[in-house]
């Protein structure tokens, strides 16, 4: 959040920052990648240029979430120069393999508001609007208190929100559902593919790994020899679990297979 506005963010376009070109890190000043948000949620008062004046900006107002709502609710770039208001560099470290962003505030002590840069937040996701959608209100995700009043709690409990068995709830690869799926026992090779060769015909892979249908791997696995195939008949959400129950021979090796639904196979 810019401290002192009404609801002004600083954050990088919706789908974020790419941080690899292959195998090449993203270094160095990142400033442009970022933008200066109105998060649509607060009626903008005149605090760039008469803040005194202002009561609900934080931290003139009263109390958290306090001010007349933004007659435009869309999550929007104010288009205003980010090197105004902060700058941003991103090291990379490889022995380490760690990235570090360092974020500076702009010298802004001539102007009438000098403002600062609250805590913040950072994720690493694979989504296109993971913190927000451009022109859209902002989502139930904790962002208006940060962008309102710098407050960080709520919009990091969101996205470290785990299911019943511990999994995250959001970001990254855990907000797929994955499919209904077979487990399998087998020796030491697996019936069902080979690495680097294409999908054995009518072994069902092809139809669970396009369309999470599990039941022509299951017949198809059932029906060599040596083999015992379990199937689900439900997919699994976001931080929930399935259960397979399968009778092992001794000396058998345990395999199963998923579709990760949000792919093409
Ligand atoms: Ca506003
Ligand atoms: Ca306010
Ligand atoms: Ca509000």
């Amino acid at each position: 959040m810019f401290a002192q506005s009404n609801d002004w963010v600083f954050a990088t376009q919706p789908q974020g920052i790419k941080l690899w070109d292959g195998d090449t890190p993203l270094t160095g000043d990142i400033s442009d990648n970022i933008n200066v948000w109105d998060a649509g949620t607060e009626a903008d008062e005149d605090f760039l240029n008469n803040f005194p004046s202002t009561q609900f900006t934080a931290p003139n107002q009263t109390g958290p979430n306090t001010g007349t709502p933004d007659s435009n609710t869309a999550f929007r770039n104010t288009g205003r120069n980010i090197r105004n208001y902060l700058t941003a560099y991103l090291a990379y470290d490889a022995a380490a393999r760690e990235f570090t962003l360092t974020i500076t505030k702009a010298d802004r002590e001539a102007l009438h508001n000098s403002g600062y840069v609250t805590p913040g937040i950072l994720v690493v996701h694979t989504q296109p609007n993971a913190l927000f959608e451009e022109g859209a209100p902002v989502r139930a995700n904790g962002l208006e208190s940060l962008a309102e009043d710098g407050w960080l709690q709520a919009i990091y409990d969101w996205y470290t929100e785990t299911g019943s068995t511990g999994a995250l709830l959001r970001l990254s690869s855990s907000y797929s559902v994955l499919s209904p799926g077979v487990a399998y026992t087998q020796g030491e090779q697996s019936p069902f593919f080979t690495r680097g060769e294409a999908v054995i015909a009518g072994s069902g892979l092809e139809e669970l790994a396009e369309d999470g249908n599990a039941d022509i791997a299951h017949e198809y696995l059932n029906g060599l020899d040596g083999v015992t195939a379990a199937k689900s008949n439900t997919g699994v959400p976001p931080g929930e679990s399935i259960t397979f129950e399968i009778d092992v021979e001794e000396g058998k090796r345990l395999n199963f297979a998923t579709m990760f639904v949000s792919t093409n196979d």
